[in-house]
């Protein structure tokens, strides 16, 4: 996992530094992982919840979901999507998911932008919180490719 948001290289660790303070009683935030096939969610999601994960079905699904924990908030990884359109089973329990979230870590490859934001735009458009994690950085140092992550987070919430 080799990751970058907006501009500024970061561990996915430091997304979730600042919770959102309501009263003396925190409360306990939702974060969900949500991205294309094989984006390297579960990476993401691996390495903030460590060894303590729960991995169970979404009711009347076969549709698998894993949740853990990452100091006061709980992170629930989702199935690799295209959309949320409820073209499929994945689709429909990503969509509960994501209706039920406080925040949204949108991880896409940063190979196939093109193809991911799809995603993105179907997420902002729900009016979540997304903060979008540019991930396989490496491949694309590797190919000399330049990402303009200032322009993109401009496109994005302007
Ligand atoms: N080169 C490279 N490989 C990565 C990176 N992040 C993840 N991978 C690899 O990509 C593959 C998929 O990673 P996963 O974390 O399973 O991806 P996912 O999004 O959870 O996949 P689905 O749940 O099937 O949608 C694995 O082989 C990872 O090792 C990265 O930043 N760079
Ligand atoms: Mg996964």
């Amino acid at each position: 996992m080799r990751t970058e948001t907006t501009g500024i290289k970061v561990d996915p660790k430091n997304l979730l530094q600042n919770p959102v303070q309501g009263s003396t009683l925190v409360e306990r935030k939702r974060v969900v992982l949500v991205g294309n096939p094989n984006v390297g969610k579960s990476c993401v999601f691996n390495y903030l919840s460590g060894a303590y994960v729960d991995v169970s079905n979404f009711p009347g699904t076969t549709v698998a979901l894993s949740s853990g924990n990452y100091k006061e908030y709980e992170i629930i990884d989702t199935p690799g999507i295209y959309g949320v359109s409820s073209f499929n089973d994945e689709e429909r329990v990503a969509r509960d998911v994501i209706i039920e979230a406080d925040i949204i870590i949108n991880v896409v490859n940063s190979l196939h932008l093109e193809r991911d934001l799809f995603l993105t735009k179907q997420l902002i458009e729900m009016g979540k919180k997304v903060t979008i994690v540019l991930n396989f950085t490496d491949e694309v140092k590797r190919k000399k490719i330049k990402i303009d992550a200032a322009r993109l987070s401009a496109l994005f919430w302007c």
